[in-house]
């Protein structure tokens, strides 16, 4: 997908202005750019497991997983490979179309671990779904490396803005996150590049981060906007609640300025009410985190979701970014939508995909 038609010289200022605009002007004009770009009633399912869990050494201020502070969350062992392709797989039978794979490590290291990460990866190919990796820094290398495994996309967050960065990670550096965006990109994987709110950042914060990504040419392929969880033990642990609403106006400025970027609700749905979710879907989120668990921390119910979307008349998307023909993506959104709607076992005709099971 390119973005070439869209701009690339935002100011903070020009994105201020959009983020403060009275709230209904700026959800119409979401809605609008949504509309130009993406079907309106889509919504892309992606899984998360976390195949390596705990004792990163980084210092990430909002994380569970590092090791410099004392949460619940423990070092453990690094998952095997038929594990991670059976969760894929039952991930898959509940509608889910991308699998996204996490390890809490500061960069890739060669040798055994990543090499099982890269026949992870190969795994979730052949099982028809969208891979994705967020594993920390990577090299050019190993970024082509992924991508001959078949991988899709990569996650690595700015998560905030320069000016805001030094307060929330000091091990490492923005300047290191946009190298391994550029890695990612040069060698042909799709970018997911987004961040957090409500870390006490400045809205300024908020928006200028917006700017960083949106300047990006071309623009990130998906943003992620993670609200904090704020998890006993970190130094974030006593952060105010974002109000719903902030949520509302950085996916809606989000989207009024990555227009064909897929906009993803990130970490912190358990705080939204259905009704806060579906005015995020209509400021032009159009990606969810399907699945009870994030990586280390809860998310929705499937079926909570599942229903969500039945009653507000939304659909499952297929694949949005795999190498395969048209002809094939088709068919894999329409067993998607079908799954989703029919729950696993797919049994049931169903009107909205013309799709008879037995
Ligand atoms: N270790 C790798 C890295 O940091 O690049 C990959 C995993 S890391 C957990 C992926 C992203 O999850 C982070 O960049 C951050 O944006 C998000 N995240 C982690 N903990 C979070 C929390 N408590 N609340 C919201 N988002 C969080
Ligand atoms: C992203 O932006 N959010 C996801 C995904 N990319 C990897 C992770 C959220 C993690 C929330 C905290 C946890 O569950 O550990
Ligand atoms: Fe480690 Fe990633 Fe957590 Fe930072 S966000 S502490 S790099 S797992």
């Amino acid at each position: 997908m390119s973005n070439d038609t869209t701009r690339h010289d935002w100011t903070v200022k020009d994105a201020l202005a959009i983020h403060e605009l009275p709230l209904m002007t700026l959800l119409f004009r979401a809605q609008s750019a949504h509309r130009d770009h993406h079907e309106p009633d889509a919504v892309q399912l992606a899984t998360l497991l976390s195949v390596k869990t705990g004792g990163c050494p980084e210092d990430c201020a909002y994380c569970p997983q590092s090791s410099k502070y004392d949460t619940a969350v423990g070092a453990e062992r690094m998952l095997g490979i038929d594990e991670v392709v059976s969760r894929a797989r039952a991930a898959k039978a509940k509608g889910a179309t991308r699998f996204c794979m996490g390890a809490a490590w500061r960069e890739v290291k060669d040798g055994p671990a990543f090499d099982r990460v890269v026949d992870m990866v190969k795994g979730v190919k052949e099982i028809g779904m969208e891979a994705c990796c967020t594993l920390g820094m990577l090299s050019s290398e190993q970024a082509k490396r992924l991508k001959s495994a078949g991988l899709d996309m990569y996650n690595h967050n700015l998560d905030t803005s320069k000016e805001f960065y030094g307060s929330i990670i000091q091990t490492r550096t923005y300047d290191d996150r946009l190298r391994t965006l550029e890695n990612v990109r040069s060698a042909g994987i799709g970018v997911c590049c987004g961040g957090i709110i409500g870390m006490g950042e400045a809205k300024r914060d908020r928006v200028a981060m917006l700017v960083t990504l949106a300047n990006m040419t071309p623009h990130p392929d998906s943003v992620p906007i993670n609200t904090l969880v704020a998890v006993e033990g970190t130094p974030l642990e006593a952060q105010k609640p974002v109000d719903p609403l902030e949520l509302v106006r950085m996916v809606a400025t989000a989207r009024i300025m990555m227009p064909k970027s897929t906009v993803r609700l990130s970490a912190g749905r358990t705080r939204l009410s259905r009704e806060g979710q579906l005015l995020c879907f209509m400021a032009g989120a159009n990606s969810i985190f399907y699945g009870e668990k994030l990586l280390t921390t809860p998310n929705p119910e499937a079926d909570e979701d599942a229903q969500l979307l039945r009653d507000a008349g939304l659909r499952a998307t297929g694949p949005t970014h795999v190498d395969a023909s048209s002809e094939a993506q088709e068919i894999n959104a329409t067993d998607a939508a079908h799954r989703f709607a029919h729950g696993e076992s797919g049994a049931g005709s169903c009107a909205s995909c013309d799709l008879d099971a037995e």
